[in-house]
């Protein structure tokens, strides 16, 4: 009897092919159908359904953002700026548009070079640039390369993460003639210069000229220049506005 079963099952087998191709055929003409001849009601009521899912799902969302806001803060507060950005890519990700620009790349800096005052024979060729929150480094890039010229002013935009930060660094490390300086370095954030009347301190300033002395760096005029003493690189740290 075991020797006639393979035959039997080969027998259901081709009878249930056809069948199948049928059920196939009729699944693919019945989504056809539906997809030229969709009724007004349907399109309309779904319209309303997705709204009202929308409308449900926002609130929801929105005081997620606000504690993923909460967390990116306390993550970049304490230096961890992978967690930070993580948290970062998670809210673009929701696609929900807050009161407060959230882009990553909305906040810049803007450093003014000098070339004493016209006399082109200083400025400044490379810097590095550090963020700092509660004390701690949020943000760095180094090596960053400063246009100059000798006639005419010049200024470079670095584009930072939105981190919260109370505190920006600048490093003068290539010089131009061995006589470095800069003219203002702004933070821009939310369209505003939270670097501007901030306090700075710097690492020294030339023969202790008070022209050239630390404040020029954030009193919003282009004019007015920090200059390094002849033969020394340098640094600058400049405390933001409260409340930036
Ligand atoms: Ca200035």
């Amino acid at each position: 009897m075991g020797e006639l079963n393979p035959p039997s099952h080969m027998r259901n087998i081709s009878r249930l092919i056809p069948c199948l191709m049928t059920v196939c055929l009729v699944c693919e003409h019945s989504g056809a159908q539906t997809a030229l001849a969709e009724p007004a009601e349907l399109t309309k009521t779904r319209a309303v359904y997705q709204q009202q899912i929308k409308m449900a799902t926002d609130p929801i969302k929105q005081k997620y953002v606000e504690y993923l806001e909460g967390l990116k803060k306390t993550y970049g507060a304490k230096g961890f700026l992978d967690a930070a950005l993580a948290i970062q890519t998670e809210i673009d990700s929701l696609g929900i548009v807050t009161a407060t620009p959230i882009g990553a790349k909305s906040d810049k800096i803007i450093i003014w070079n000098q070339n004493n005052g016209g006399k082109g024979d200083r400025g400044s060729k490379k810097v590095n640039v550090m963020l700092f929150a509660g004390g701690r480094e949020v943000w760095s890039k180094k090596g960053i390369r400063l246009q100059w010229d000798a006639d005419k002013q010049v200024q470079d935009e670095i584009l930072v993460p939105a981190l919260h930060v109370d505190k920006i660094r600048v490093e003068v490390t290539e010089l131009v003639n061995d006589k470095g300086g800069l003219a203002e370095v702004e933070y821009i954030k939310g369209g505003k210069n939270a670097a501007l009347g901030g306090a700075v301190v710097v690492s020294g300033y030339w023969e202790t000229n008070p022209k050239h002395a630390a404040a020029t760096l954030t009193d919003g005029l282009p004019e007015t220049f920090w200059l390094l003493n002849d033969k020394q690189e340098g640094w600058a740290e400049i405390t933001l506005k409260a409340g930036q």
